[in-house]
C-alpha cells in the first residue's frame, strides 16, 4: 500500500491526523478520494444538510492603521475613495435591511485610528436598538486587540463590554496564516498568531463563539496550512468555542501581491477537503460563496463543505475590491436552496449559532 493509502485506512478507521500524515495525504492523495473522504466526515456531523443565513455586512470604514499586503479593501484617510460612516448612516444602512428576515449582521472593516471601544459599543447598541433580534457577529481578533490595547483595557474587560452592548459572535477574519514569517512578511505589524488565539480563546471561556479562517494561496506552503490548522485545531480542543472554519482563497486584483496569481480550483477543493479532515472537532466548514464565486461554493459541496454563508444582499465590499466574480454579490434563498439541492443535499436555514430556523422535513 502507498503512504497514502495506508494514511486514508487510518482516518477511515477514526484515527486522528498527525502533521506529517495530513501533510503527505495532503500532497499524494488524489482529489476524488479526499472528496470521499470529507463528505463522509461531513455526513457524520451534519448528515444531509448544508446551511445558510440571512445576513448583510456592515463594513464602516477602509481606513486602516495597517497595510497588509494582501488587502484590496483599504483606502487611506483623506482619499477619494475612502470611507468612514457616521453613525447617523449606520442607522441608515440598518434600517435599509429591515423587513428581510436577517438574522445576523456581520460588522467588520479597517482599523480606523480615531475610532476605540466606546464608538463600537455604541455602533453595537445603535444596530440592536433598529434590529432587536438579529445577532451581532462583530469585529476581527485584529480590531478587538487594537480596540481593547486603546482603552486600556484587559481582554476579559474589553469584551465584556461589547457582550453587554449585545454583541454575541465574533468573526473569522485576521487570522491570515499562523506561521509567523509568513504573516509578518504579507500583514507587518498586525496582531500576532499568538494574540489572535489568545482572543478567541478568551472570547469562548466568555460565552462568545467565533469562527476561524486562514487566507491561503499566496506565499504559503502547505506546510504553513497545516500548521495554521493544526493550531486551530488544538484551540478548539482546549474551548469547543468555534462553530465554523473558513478558508479565504486569496484573491489578487488591486492589492500589493497581485503579481502572485490566484491557485486553480482543484487547490481550493484540496484545501476544504484537507480542512475538514484535519479540524475533526470543528462542526461547520464555510464555503463562503462571496470569495469562490457561485460555481465552486456549488463544487466545495462535493468536498466537505456544509455551509455557504448567506444572503448578502450587496453589502460586502472586500471580495469585491480584490477580484471576485460577483461585483454586488447578492443571492436569493431561492437560489442559495437550488444550489445547494443541485449538489445533492438539504438546505436548512440557520442563526448565528447554528439553531436551525424553519426546519422542515
Ligand atoms: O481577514 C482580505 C481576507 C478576511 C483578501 O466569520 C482576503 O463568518 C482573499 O474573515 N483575498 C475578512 N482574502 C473576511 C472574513 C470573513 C468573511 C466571511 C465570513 C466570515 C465569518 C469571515 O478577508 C480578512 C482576510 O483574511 N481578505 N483581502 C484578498 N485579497
Amino acid at each position: 500500500m502507498s503512504n497514502w493509502e495506508d494514511i486514508v485506512a487510518r482516518v477511515e478507521a477514526g484515527e486522528r491526523l498527525s502533521a506529517d500524515d495530513a501533510l503527505a495525504l495532503w500532497q499524494q492523495a488524489p482529489l476524488w478520494r479526499l472528496g470521499e473522504l470529507a463528505v463522509k466526515k461531513k455526513r457524520s456531523i451534519s448528515g444531509d444538510k448544508v446551511f445558510y443565513n440571512k445576513n448583510f455586512h456592515l463594513e464602516p470604514t477602509n481606513t486602516c492603521v495597517f497595510n497588509c499586503k494582501f488587502c484590496s479593501f483599504r483606502r487611506p484617510k483623506g482619499s477619494p475613495e475612502a470611507w468612514d460612516m457616521s453613525m447617523e448612516e449606520v442607522e441608515q444602512l440598518v434600517r435599509s435591511y429591515e423587513g428581510r428576515g436577517v438574522t445576523e449582521v456581520h460588522i467588520v472593516g479597517g482599523v480606523h485610528p480615531e475610532h476605540g471601544l466606546d464608538y463600537y459599543c455604541d455602533m453595537i447598541r445603535r444596530v440592536k436598538a433598529i434590529m432587536p433580534h438579529v445577532a451581532i457577529k462583530a469585529f476581527t481578533a485584529v480590531e478587538l486587540a487594537y480596540m481593547i490595547r486603546k482603552a486600556g483595557l484587559t481582554i476579559e474587560a474589553g469584551l465584556q463590554l461589547l457582550k453587554e452592548a449585545g454583541m454575541e459572535s465574533i468573526p473569522g477574519g485576521g487570522a491570515e496564516i499562523f506561521d509567523e514569517k509568513i504573516r509578518a512578511e504579507i500583514c507587518p505589524g498586525k496582531c500576532s498568531s499568538a494574540e489572535w488565539l489568545e482572543m478567541h480563546e478568551k472570547a469562548h471561556k466568555l460565552g462568545f463563539d467565533s469562527n476561524a479562517t486562514m487566507l491561503y494561496g499566496h506565499i504559503e506552503s502547505v506546510e504553513h496550512r497545516v500548521d495554521h490548522l493544526m493550531r486551530l485545531r488544538e484551540l478548539q480542543d482546549k474551548t469547543g468555542g468555534l462553530n465554523a472554519f473558513i478558508p479565504l482563497k486569496y484573491r489578487n486584483f488591486g492589492n500589493s501581491m497581485s503579481e502572485i496569481g490566484e491557485v486553480p480550483i482543484t487547490d481550493d477543493l484540496r484545501t476544504l477537503a484537507m480542512s475538514r479532515l484535519i479540524l475533526d472537532n470543528v462542526p461547520h466548514i464555510k464555503a463562503y460563496w462571496v470569495m469562490y464565486g457561485k460555481q465552486t461554493t456549488e463544487m466545495a459541496l462535493a468536498f466537505g463543505a456544509d455551509d455557504i454563508d448567506g444572503t448578502i444582499d450587496d453589502s460586502t465590499k472586500i471580495y469585491s475590491m480584490a477580484g471576485a466574480d460577483d461585483q454586488r454579490p447578492r443571492m436569493s434563498v431561492e437560489q442559495m436552496r437550488e444550489m445547494v439541492e443541485r449538489a445533492g443535499f438539504r438546505a436548512v436555514e440557520r442563526d448565528t449559532h447554528y439553531n436551525e430556523i424553519g426546519y422542515e422535513e
